[in-house]
């Protein structure tokens, strides 16, 4: 019997194999777990419908979270095919690049602060007012995907930070809101893993580097680590966890300098 048999998982975020929401799904697989899936835009249709069949589920789904019909189109066809919903996975972000390379108040515009928003903070809420009726009376849980650049500053993350921050606050009411139906709701606050989503960005490599000298185990965390964590986090074993974000970083997020770092 794996740690999630018999539970029934929507993960929202896949677009490679490099992608968290791969690594969450693999061990999703692993523990027992039946699963659906959503892609973005036609272009990650058949990758993302190929990968879904090699976990056993042909439930793939066409959603940009930007659009409430799409999300409604999802939720009224999974309930054409399961009776109910155990997990609901949101590991989406997105910010216009511009808004990631350079300094704060010179790159931040109204309309890429909106968008970082909807898109990064916002669609987790969409996702969960539609998860919500199907989760009644089978101890659900929600989960999403966070970065520290919520809590610290650091060169380059800029809106993302603040829609990240808006996430893990919205994680706190989303929790106090079903709650009483016995649902929980955790963010997952990852250290930097080389995805499509920061293959962009400038200096990653150096970040990388920087990242593992400070964690406390001196290395970087891979995507299979954050995997195992939202199969914890998501199980039964769990079942007294929520309103949390829960840190995958290899001890970075607690240390302010390190001994490497005193080295000239
Ligand atoms: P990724 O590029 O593989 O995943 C990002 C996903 O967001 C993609 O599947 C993309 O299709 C989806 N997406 C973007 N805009 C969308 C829209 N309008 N509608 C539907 N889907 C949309 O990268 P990833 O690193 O796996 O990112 C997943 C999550 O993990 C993000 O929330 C990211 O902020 C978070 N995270 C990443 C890191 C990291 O270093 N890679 C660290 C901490 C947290
Ligand atoms: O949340 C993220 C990445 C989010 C992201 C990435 C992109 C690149 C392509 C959001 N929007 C876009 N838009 C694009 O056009 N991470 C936690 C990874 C990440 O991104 C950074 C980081 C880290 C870590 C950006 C600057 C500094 C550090």
């Amino acid at each position: 019997m794996g740690l999630l048999s018999g539970k029934k998982a929507l993960i929202v975020g896949v677009a490679s194999k490099h992608s968290i929401a791969w690594a969450i799904a693999d061990a999703f697989h692993k523990e027992g777990a039946e699963l659906a899936f959503t892609y973005q835009g036609d272009k990650l249709k058949d990758r993302v419908t190929d990968m879904a069949a090699q976990w056993g589920s042909d439930i793939c789904l066409p959603c940009d979270v930007a659009s409430d019909e799409d999300i409604a189109a999802v939720f009224s066809t999974l309930k054409e095919r399961w009776d109910g919903l155990d997990i609901l996975i949101h590991s989406v972000g997105f910010a216009p690049a511009e808004e990631l390379d350079g300094d704060y108040l010179s790159v931040t515009s109204r309309e890429g602060f909106r968008i970082a928003h909807d898109i990064s903070a916002y669609s987790f809420v969409a996702l969960a007012k539609e998860a919500r009726p199907m989760m009644q009376g089978r101890n659900g849980s929600m989960l999403t995907l966070t970065y520290h650049g919520s809590q610290q500053t650091l060169p380059n993350y800029n809106v993302m930070g603040l829609a990240k921050a808006s996430l893990e606050a919205s994680v706190r009411y989303i929790s106090g809101s079903v709650g009483p139906e016995g649902i929980r709701a955790n963010a997952i606050s990852a250290g930097p893993i080389r995805t499509l989503a920061a293959s962009g960005i400038k200096s990653f490599r150096k970040m990388l580097k920087k990242n593992a000298d400070r964690a406390a185990l001196k290395r970087n965390i891979t995507a299979a680590e954050v995997g195992q964590t939202a199969v914890f986090l998501c199980s039964d074993m769990a079942s007294g966890i929520t309103a949390q974000t829960i840190y995958v970083d290899g001890g970075f997020n607690t240390c302010a300098m390190s001994a490497e770092e005193m080295v000239d």
